[in-house]
C-alpha cells in the first residue's frame, strides 16, 4: 500500500459511494424505472420536435406506456437523429438554460453535440463517482487523469465523478507521455484512469526510461472508451502493476460511467438502472432479445434534463446479465463490450472483431500488445492483414520477421478461422495511442 491515506482497512472495505442505491432489490429498481421512463418519454415528447415527430410517426404517445415492457413499441433514436438536429434541436432544454456541452469528433462532417443541465452534470459526477468507488477509488485517492480533456467526455466526466469522490484529481490530459511517468513516480497516484492503449503506452515509456512502474503505489486503471480483451487486462494488470477495471458509456448517453465493474468480481459491467434502461436487441429484426442474448446494446435515459435519449442504438455488441454479483450490487451487468457493430469485419464469410484479433496476438510470445489491422479488397471480397511488432530484444532480422508473420498468420487462422496478411514489425513502428487506438484501417 504506497498511498498513506489509504488504510488496509479503507482499502478492503466493502465500500459503495450509494450503497442504498446500488444494492436496491430488483423489485424496487423495476418500480423506479416504470415512474422515471414515463417522465422522459414525456419530456422527451413534449420538449423535441424530432420526438414528437417519430412518435407520431410511430403512432405512440408517452400514455401508451402501462409498464416498461411497452418501450418497445417507441421508436429507436440513432446516431444521425442527432446530426439531423445539430447543433441544438434535440435538447429539450433551452441551450441558455444549459451548464455545459460536449461534442464527439465524428470521423466525417459535423460533431455530434450532446447538453447538460447543472443537475445532468450533478447525477453524471455521481455516478462516475459510483462508478470509481466500485472500482476500488477511495477518497483521498490521487487520480491520475490521462483522459483527453476537452470536448471529449472522458477527461471532465472522470475529473467531476473523482472529485466527488473525494479524490485528489491530477487532470494531467493524454499525452506528453514521459511527463506522464514522472508524475506517476513523483506524485505516487492510487488511481490511474486512462484508454487500455494508452495506459499500455505509458507501461513502455516507462519501460524505456528505466522506471519500474508495476512497483509504484498505483493499484487501480480504470481503462475504457475502447474495446479491450481479457488478454490486453491480463497483460496491463502486469506491467502496471495494478488492478484493471472497465469502464464504459458514451457521450449520447452521458459520458463515463453509465456502467462499471467492481473491482472485487471484474466479471460485466454494472449498468446503473437508476438512471438508465438497457435492452439488447438483434440489430438485423430490432426486436428485443431475451436476458444473457448477445446483440446491440440500446440505452434508454431515465433521468436526462437536457437531452433525453430514447431507445438510443448503440451500436455495441454485447450481451446482459440479472445473475446476482458476488459484490452485492443488484444491477444488471453489461458483459464486456466486444466491439461496435461498425467495427466488425466479414472475412470470407466469418464476423471478426479487432478484439479478437488482439485477445490471439497479446497471448504469444515474442510479441508486443501493438497492432493495427488493414482492411482491404481482395477482389470482390474483404480481406485483412495485420501489422504486429515483435518484443525488444528478440531476433529481428527479415528472416526472423518473416517466420514470426507466418506463426502469428497461423495462430490467427486456427484461432479466429480466417486467412489474414500479417506483417511482424520492429519495436516502434506500429503507431502508438494517446487515447482511443485507432486499430482498424480501412483501405477498401
Ligand atoms: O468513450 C466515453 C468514455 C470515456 C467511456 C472514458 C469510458 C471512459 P464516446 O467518445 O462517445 O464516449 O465513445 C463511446 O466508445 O459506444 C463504445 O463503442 C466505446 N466504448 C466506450 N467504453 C467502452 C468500453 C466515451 N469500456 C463509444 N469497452 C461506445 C468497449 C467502449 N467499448
Amino acid at each position: 500500500m504506497g498511498n498513506p491515506q489509504i488504510t488496509q482497512d479503507d482499502f478492503e472495505a466493502d465500500f459503495m459511494f450509494d450503497r442504498e442505491a446500488e444494492t436496491m432489490p430488483r423489485k424496487a429498481i423495476a418500480g423506479l424505472q416504470q415512474e422515471r421512463l414515463s417522465w422522459s418519454l414525456r419530456r422527451a415528447y413534449e420538449n423535441v420536435p424530432h420526438y414528437r415527430r417519430a412518435f407520431d410517426a410511430a403512432g405512440v404517445t408517452p400514455d401508451r406506456l402501462k409498464s416498461t415492457a411497452d418501450l418497445r413499441h417507441f421508436p429507436f433514436t440513432v446516431k444521425t437523429d442527432l446530426r439531423d438536429n445539430y447543433p441544438f434541436d434535440i435538447f429539450a432544454t433551452p441551450v441558455n438554460k444549459l451548464a455545459r456541452l460536449h461534442a464527439s469528433s465524428g470521423t466525417t462532417g459535423k460533431p455530434t453535440v450532446v447538453g447538460y443541465t447543472a443537475g445532468d452534470l450533478d447525477r453524471w459526477a455521481g455516478l462516475m463517482a459510483r462508478s470509481m468507488a466500485g472500482a476500488g477509488a477511495r477518497p483521498g485517492d490521487i487520480l491520475h487523469n490521462a483522459y483527453g480533456y476537452g470536448l471529449f467526455t472522458g477527461g471532465l466526466g472522470a475529473h467531476c465523478g473523482a472529485e466527488k469522490l473525494g479524490c485528489v484529481v491530477v487532470p494531467i490530459s493524454g499525452g506528453g507521455t514521459e511527463r506522464q511517468v514522472m508524475l506517476l513516480k513523483d506524485f505516487g497516484p492510487g488511481v490511474l484512469c486512462s484508454t487500455p492503449s494508452y495506459a499500455l503506452n505509458i507501461a513502455e515509456v516507462a519501460e524505456g526510461m528505466g522506471v519500474d512502474i508495476a512497483a509504484l503505489p498505483v493499484r487501480r486503471g480504470l481503462f475504457g472508451a475502447e474495446p479491450w480483451s481479457n488478454e490486453m487486462r491480463a497483460e496491463l494488470d502486469r506491467r502496471l502493476g495494478l488492478k484493471s477495471v472497465d469502464v464504459y458509456g458514451l457521450s449520447e448517453i452521458m459520458g463515463p460511467g453509465v456502467a462499471c465493474e467492481c473491482d472485487v468480481a471484474r466479471d460485466g459491467l454494472h449498468g446503473w438502472e437508476d438512471h438508465f434502461l438497457f435492452e439488447v436487441i438483434d440489430p438485423e429484426t430490432l426486436e428485443p432479445l431475451a436476458m444473457g442474448e448477445v446483440g446491440e446494446l440500446v440505452i434508454t435515459t431515465l433521468t436526462k434534463e437536457a437531452m433525453p435519449m430514447i431507445r438510443y442504438r448503440t451500436r455495441d455488441i454485447t450481451r446482459l446479465t440479472d445473475e446476482p454479483c458476488i459484490c452485492g450490487r443488484t444491477h444488471l451487468r453489461i458483459m464486456r463490450v466486444t466491439g461496435r457493430d461498425d467495427d466488425m469485419m466479414i472475412i470470407r464469410g466469418v464476423n471478426v472483431y479487432p478484439s479478437q484479433i488482439e485477445a490471439v496476438l497479446v497471448g504469444l510470445d515474442g510479441l508486443s500488445p501493438h497492432y493495427q489491422i488493414r482492411l482491404f479488397k481482395q477482389g470482390a471480397l474483404d480481406a485483412i492483414s495485420v501489422d504486429v511488432e515483435i518484443l525488444p530484444g528478440t531476433p529481428d532480422s527479415d528472416a526472423d520477421l518473416a517466420a514470426r508473420a507466418q506463426q502469428v498468420r497461423h495462430h490467427i487462422k486456427s484461432v479466429i478461422g480466417v486467412s489474414s496478411d500479417v506483417c511482424a514489425k520492429r519495436p516502434g513502428e506500429v503507431p502508438r495511442s494517446e487515447g482511443k487506438a485507432v486499430r482498424v484501417l480501412d483501405q477498401r
